[in-house]
């Protein structure tokens, strides 16, 4: 099972991911996370990406592309994944066709995750999470509006999108993906 989250920041694709995948018996792989990761371990990735994510603006599709495919080439990514954040721009959804077609396998799904902005920028001004300020909220938004919300239709087209109200209790949010997937 291949299956991709997308949604605006906010809108409980990490949250949801963890369950799904622990569901599913596949890995959650979270793009935020793993680079989260590399800043607190001071890692060259980290020293790289810090500035960017603090601003709300995307890192390079060069460098994710690094990132990500690493980490897809990973044993336990054998039996499927769930990515979490990945693909962000048109950019990179090629470069997951190409990593899934180097690997022979394809994509099965793709859950979009709807929620108001208003609840999104709730959400986030409690999460506090170091990038979490307003300002910098405000332009991840802004970045998600044309960078991201374009890859909707996208996969709409490719006959891949079940969309989810994410609007719900998380108990709620996670049932409806489970059956918007069976
Ligand atoms: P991410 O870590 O992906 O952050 P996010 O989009 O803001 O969060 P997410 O949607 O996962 O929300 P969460 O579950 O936490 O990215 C961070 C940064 O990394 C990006 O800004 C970018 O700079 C960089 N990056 C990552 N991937 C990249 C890529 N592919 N290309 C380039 N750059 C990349 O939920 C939010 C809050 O809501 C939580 O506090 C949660 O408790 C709450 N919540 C969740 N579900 C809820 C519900 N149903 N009801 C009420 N509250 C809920």
């Amino acid at each position: 099972m291949h299956v991709v989250l997308l949604g605006p920041p906010g809108s409980g694709k990490g949250t949801q991911a963890e369950r799904l995948a622990a569901k599913l018996s596949v890995p959650a792989i979270s793009t935020g996370e793993m680079l989260r990761a590399a800043v607190a371990q001071g890692s060259a990735l980290g020293a790289r990406v810090e500035g960017v994510m603090a601003s709300g603006q995307l890192v390079s599709d060069e460098l994710m592309a690094e990132v990500v495919q690493d980490r897809l080439a990973k044993d336990d990514c054998k039996g499927g994944f769930l990515l979490d954040g990945y693909p962000r721009t048109a950019a990179q959804t090629q470069t997951l066709d190409d990593i899934l077609d180097d690997l022979g396998e394809r994509l099965d799904h793709v859950i979009y995750l709807s929620v108001p902005e208003e609840e999104l920028v709730r959400r986030a001004l409690l999460r506090q999470r170091d990038d979490d300020t307003e300002e910098v909220i405000q332009e991840r938004l802004r970045v998600y509006r044309n960078e991201t919300e374009p890859l909707v239709a996208h996969y709409e087209q490719a006959g891949l999108l079940r969309r989810v109200d994410g609007d719900r209790s998380m108990d709620e949010v996670t049932a409806a993906m489970l059956e918007a997937i069976r």
